[in-house]
């Protein structure tokens, strides 16, 4: 099968990115056929600093080792390093209805955020991640389920250009994770951890073993003192639950009664505990990788190379069966 997902370089890496996509990229790269991209075409759709948007591509490449790709099973590349994917945004926009892309969640999420910063880009953004994913036939794109809608939409286009124009397209299918497609803000457990839209509630993957247990204990938690999975009533406690399971590998029901006389103090307690051993690899690894710039750019660049001889190859038959060449 062919894999293909991407992150923006926004800013470090959280646990939910984590267990909402790459946990399942590292997994999947074994036997596949994989391309994992940092799309910073993306990441100019909000505002951000350019004087820090090379620091964070390269940041973000030396993360994506440090949790485990490898460059000898998958392509790790830069997205704006290929133009195809700008050059078949354009085309897919020309047979996109303004009104799906008006609908999407995240562009009216985004713009309500933004409210001064309402660019087409922003409107346009499902089309250049639907670009990504068709330009190397994907079969599959593993995401958070914050990103299924978007999937849904490249697989409408995909068809819509088959139709009028001939098959060239695969119809990409979305890939959530069985558990952790949505993990929550730990300061606004209704919400969605987020890089941007929620620093204080977001746990970094890369924190600082101290940072790590003040996040933890501060927690927003719920009323009542019983630590259950109730994602309905008791949000709180049951995001927490959610993520001491996904990193024990423990089921939900097993934590419950370890902890059915404890307190949520003592449940924290375990968590940062838990967490902190289990993140420690990523940031020593992080930090190794961060002193060795020229290696990361070398796989970049081997990187390009390869999804460039792909994307060059989707891009000729688009452009023969459109009659543009
Ligand atoms: P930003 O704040 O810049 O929008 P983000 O934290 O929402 O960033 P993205 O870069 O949009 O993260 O997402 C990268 C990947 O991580 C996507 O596949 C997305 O679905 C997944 N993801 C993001 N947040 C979560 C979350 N809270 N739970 C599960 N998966 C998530
Ligand atoms: N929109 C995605 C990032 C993204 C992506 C992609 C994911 C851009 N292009 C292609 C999967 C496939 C997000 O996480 N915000």
């Amino acid at each position: 099968m062919r894999i293909f997902s991407g992150i923006r370089p926004t800013g470090e890496l959280h646990i939910g990115n984590y267990l909402g996509a790459i946990k399942q990229w590292v997994k999947l790269q074994q036997e596949n056929e994989c391309l994992f991209s940092i799309v910073d075409l993306h990441a100019i759709t909000t505002p951000y600093n350019p004087k820090e948007l090379q620091k964070n591509i390269l940041e973000l490449a030396a993360e994506y080792l440090a949790v485990g790709l490898d460059p000898e099973k998958c392509i790790l590349f830069v997205q704006s390093q290929v133009k195809e994917h700008a050059e078949l945004a354009w085309i897919l926009g020309t047979i996109t209805p303004l009104g799906e892309l008006k609908r999407m969640t995240q562009f009216k999420e985004k713009s309500k955020k933004h409210p001064d910063y309402v660019n087409a880009g922003l409107l346009n953004y499902p089309l250049l991640m639907a670009a990504d994913i068709l330009l190397y036939k994907a079969d599959l794109v593993p995401v958070g389920v914050d990103q299924r809608q978007h999937v849904e939409l490249t697989r409408e286009i995909a068809r819509r250009f088959n139709k009028r124009f001939g098959p060239v397209f695969k119809e990409p299918q979305v890939l959530l994770p069985k558990m952790g497609e949505k993990i929550m803000s730990l300061q606004n457990p209704t919400k969605k951890m987020s890089k941007t839209d929620d620093p204080k509630g977001c746990l970094g993957l890369f924190e600082e073993p101290e940072e790590i247990k003040k996040k933890v204990m501060s927690a927003v938690t719920d009323s009542g003192k019983k630590i259950k999975y109730d994602p309905k009533r008791k949000p709180g406690i049951s995001n927490l639950l959610l993520i001491y399971s996904l990193f024990s590998g423990k089921a939900i029901e097993k934590i419950e009664k370890e902890f059915k006389d404890g307190s949520y103090k003592n449940f924290k307690k375990s968590l940062a505990e838990l967490l902190i051993n289990s993140l420690e690899p990523f940031r020593k690894k992080r930090k190794e990788l961060l002193t060795r710039e020229v290696y990361i750019k070398e796989i970049l660049e081997q990187g390009r190379k390869k999804a460039q001889l792909i994307a060059q190859s989707t891009m000729m038959e688009v452009k023969k069966q459109m009659g543009l060449f």
